[in-house]
């Protein structure tokens, strides 16, 4: 298990044991201005808030722990996600107030560039795939919640790592799409999906590219979490 990417206040907690083992607590202050802008329509008195929370999930184990329950929801993850960071802060912080700022079901519908935030805590490096890339988790990890907090919780440090792909000789990513949507520079996102709309793609309800990917193989979601997933984005250019 790495510690890494797991902040003080949340280390080798629950919050861990159910697969959110990414965190980063930020000064709310530092955060460049046109990030946290969004939050201003729901949240006037930012002033009030001391830090950001970033967290997110590396690896197969959010999926593994989410409950039968929660897959029947229509927002299986996200709910999950959101639950068991409340259950935290009641457990551990009462007197701490928080504001969920990803992800949100109500108006108004905000958007926060959470690969921006990753790229400040250090968890993200572009890759030609457009998903970041770390050398622990590879490719496999999102984000999943965005909080302010009024706690003074202590500040979390950038992790330092080398983008993994400038050492990668063999480009399989690029060498295994099947529509030829990716090269070093570029990813053609319209090639990609008119590709997976096909009904007989291979890549319909996966990412042959992102599979191909040998940075951090072992944290790969298994092929039922990469179909959840998958049919998703795919749902999402049918409609
Ligand atoms: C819009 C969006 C999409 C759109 C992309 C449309 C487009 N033309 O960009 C759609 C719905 C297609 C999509 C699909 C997926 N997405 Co998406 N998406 C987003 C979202 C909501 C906003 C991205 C954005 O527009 N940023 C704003 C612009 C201004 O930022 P930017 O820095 O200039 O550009 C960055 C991104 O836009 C990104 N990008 C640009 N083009 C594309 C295309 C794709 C397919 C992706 C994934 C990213 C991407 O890379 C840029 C450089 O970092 C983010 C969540 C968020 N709120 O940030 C998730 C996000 C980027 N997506 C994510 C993922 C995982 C996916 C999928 C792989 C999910 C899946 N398993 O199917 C698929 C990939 C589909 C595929 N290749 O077949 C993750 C990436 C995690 C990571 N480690 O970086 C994010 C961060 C969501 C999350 N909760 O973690 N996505």
């Amino acid at each position: 298990m790495t510690l890494l990417y797991q902040a003080e206040p949340f280390k080798q907690s629950s919050m861990v044991t159910a697969g959110l083992n990414m965190h980063h607590v930020f000064n709310l202050d530092e955060i460049p201005a046109s990030l946290i802008e969004p939050a201003q329509s729901i949240e006037h008195s930012l002033d009030r808030y001391s830090n950001l929370i970033l967290i997110g999930h590396g690896g197969p184990t959010l999926w593994q722990q989410l409950p039968a329950s929660y897959r029947k929801k229509q927002h299986p993850i996200d709910e999950f996600s959101q639950d068991q960071f409340c259950q935290f802060m009641q457990q551990h912080y009462p007197s701490v107030n928080f504001k969920v700022l990803y992800p949100r079901y109500v108006a108004p519908q905000l958007h926060f560039n959470l690969q921006a935030f990753g790229r400040l805590a250090g968890w993200h490096h572009d890759s030609p795939l457009k998903v970041g890339i770390n050398d622990t988790y590879g490719t496999w990890f999102a984000y999943r919640l965005l909080v302010i907090t009024n706690g003074d919780l202590p500040v979390t440090a950038p992790v330092k790592s080398v983008k993994p792909c400038i050492q990668c000789q063999l480009k399989p990513c690029i060498t295994h799409c099947p529509a030829a949507a990716i090269t070093e520079h570029e990813y053609e996102l319209t090639s990609c999906f008119n590709f997976r709309k096909h009904p007989q793609s291979h890549c319909s309800d996966r990412c042959l590219a992102r599979m191909a990917c040998p940075v951090a193989s072992t944290e790969r979601y298994s092929l039922e979490q990469i179909q959840y997933h998958y049919q998703l984005s795919r749902q999402h250019f049918l409609e």
